[in-house]
């Protein structure tokens, strides 16, 4: 495994999507590092603008950039907007890259996600697995361009020299989320819907699907300490997993969160919803052999979330 020996003191670090949930974190997390962050909201720069990133680049110059800018959302917000799913992912890949190429940027790391793996590959999913088989059709749109992403930044590394390397977290979850009762992911979804049943003192709760497919998720702040260490030791075409080596149900996933938001009604399935992939564990052996493991758990992660929401709300 190409291992490296980037140093970050010093450097002039852009976060590309700082108000979303990873780029707050990254940034929370580059508190600690002694960098001179920089960062461009939307109002001021829009990502999928190809001649508005140049100039910006052009005149910002960043040494290092974190590229977490990304359109995201739950699987109902990636099958009924999958052509601003493909559209703005593409566009802002394929813009931040290449403006880091032309401005010589010493080194990107592009966020993929567990998406990219076929639907029914092996589990846990190795990297190896990329496009050796189809992918789940309810985020196929976001899938295609986040492996867009990926081979941009394989493709570049390989023509041009550039140090861009790609990592694909599990299902984030944290302080940040979007909690969109129809658009968000589950995480935040069931928290938000638990306490408002907990409050109005509802009988029984809807979660989408059978409660059988199993998701592993990573907090966010795990996510971005891993973010920033790879960034440090990593240095590779090979894409590289990132998660809690754990997965869960569904319903056992629901049954926590009902537990600690404190809510003891019913909790009924609504099967005319999607399941989505069946399974998403992520190997996580290439980040382990690099030194690197989540710390939180999920039960304590998903108190701090709950903290986070009822702050946020
Ligand atoms: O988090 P989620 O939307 O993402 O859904 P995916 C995970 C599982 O939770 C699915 C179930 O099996 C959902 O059917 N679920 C149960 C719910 N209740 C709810 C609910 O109220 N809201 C939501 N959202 N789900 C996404 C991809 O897939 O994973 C994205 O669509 C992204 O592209 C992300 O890659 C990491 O894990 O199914």
């Amino acid at each position: 495994m190409a291992t490296a020996d980037y140093e970050l003191r010093g450097k002039r670090v852009f976060v590309a999507g700082h108000r979303g949930m990873v780029g707050a974190a990254i940034l929370r997390r580059l508190s600690n590092e002694d960098v001179d962050v920089v960062t461009a909201g939307r109002d001021q720069l829009d990502l999928r603008d190809q001649s508005a990133v140049f100039d910006w680049f052009a005149e910002s110059r960043p040494q290092a950039v974190f590229l977490a800018a990304a359109k995201v959302g739950g699987i109902a917000a990636n099958h009924a907007l999958r052509a601003e799913f493909i559209y703005d992912n593409i566009a802002i890949a394929t813009n931040v890259m290449h403006a880091a190429y032309l401005n010589r940027a010493e080194k990107l790391m592009f966020l993929g996600s567990s998406c990219i793996y076929p639907k029914l590959a092996p589990q846990p999913l190795r990297e190896e697995y990329l496009l050796t088989g189809p992918l789940e059709a309810t985020n196929e749109a976001y899938a295609v361009a986040k492996i867009a992403g990926i081979k941009m930044a394989e493709a570049y590394r390989h023509q041009y020299g550039c140090d861009f390397i790609s990592v694909m977290p599990t299902n984030l979850y944290g302080p940040g989320d979007n909690y969109d009762p129809e658009y968000s992911h589950v995480v935040a979804a069931l928290i938000r819907r638990f306490h408002e049943a907990k409050i109005a003192d509802a009988p029984k709760v809807v979660v989408w699907g059978t409660g059988t497919p199993r998701r592993e998720f990573i907090h966010v702040d795990d996510m971005a300490d891993a973010c920033v260490h790879l960034m440090k030791v990593y240095s590779s075409s090979d894409i590289i997993n990132i998660g809690s080596g754990r997965d869960i149900s569904i319903a056992d996933f629901a049954a926590l969160v009902a537990r600690i938001v404190g809510y003891d009604g019913a909790i009924e399935y609504d099967a005319s919803r999607p399941d989505g992939t069946p399974r998403k564990l992520l190997d996580v052996g290439r980040l382990d052999a690099l030194g690197w493991r989540a710390e939180t758990s999920l039960e304590n992660g998903l108190r701090l979330a709950y903290e986070a929401y009822l702050e946020e709300r």
